[in-house]
């Protein structure tokens, strides 16, 4: 019985989480759910709007909400009024484009999200083959530190062809939720 009760210890509740992923146009965000999901590089093609993905990693659903392109995060917001645990911020590291875009976003989902908590906070410098930028150049051009008592923040550089970098961010998701 003992023994039983030592197996039974180890299995962990399952746990679905929501989360919100933003990250301008052709950053990589489609290609880094690809990975993940199925662990290759599709082609994709540019999109707009709003997706959900589903990932799944040892006990855990991440449910991610995609924001795709130029939209306002307000409408997002209005239509689905969830509350996301954690957001994950996707860089081309090659090419850090709109900016006050970015910056705006983030404003209205500390704005309007209504989690309680310490929001971890995903930044996924993807491209690393082309990378051009630091992590400082790229946390600046984020402006996330303006939110520092509000988050617990970590920057991974991912290659969506090497697969580099992937694992170890959605590790780092996975001990964030324990
Ligand atoms: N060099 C390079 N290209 C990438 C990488 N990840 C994605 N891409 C390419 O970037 C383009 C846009 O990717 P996509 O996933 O559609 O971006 P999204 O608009 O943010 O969803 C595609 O041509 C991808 O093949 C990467 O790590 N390195
Ligand atoms: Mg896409």
């Amino acid at each position: 019985m003992g023994q039983l009760l030592t197996y039974f210890s180890f299995i962990k509740e399952y746990k679905k989480i929501k989360l919100l992923m933003i990250g301008a146009q052709s950053s990589g965000k489609t290609s880094i759910l690809n990975q993940w999901k199925y662990n290759t590089i599709l082609q994709t093609l540019p999109n707009n709007g709003i997706d959900i993905a589903q990932i799944n990693y040892e006990n855990m659903e991440f449910q991610i909400t995609v924001f795709s392109g130029k939209l306002n995060l307000n409408s997002l917001f209005s239509h689905c009024m969830e509350t996301y645990e954690g957001l994950l911020i996707v860089i081309d590291s090659s090419n850090l484009q709109e900016k006050e875009l970015l910056q705006s976003q983030l404003k209205t989902f500390f704005n309007k999200n209504e989690i309680q908590k310490i929001c971890p906070v995903l930044i996924l410098a993807n491209k690393s083959d082309k990378k051009k930028y630091q992590e400082d150049e790229i946390i600046k051009y984020i402006g996330i530190e303006k939110y520092r008592n509000k988050v617990h923040y970590q920057t991974f550089y991912t290659n969506c062809f090497s697969g580099e970098g992937l694992t170890d961010a959605l590790q780092w998701l996975y001990e964030n939720y324990p």
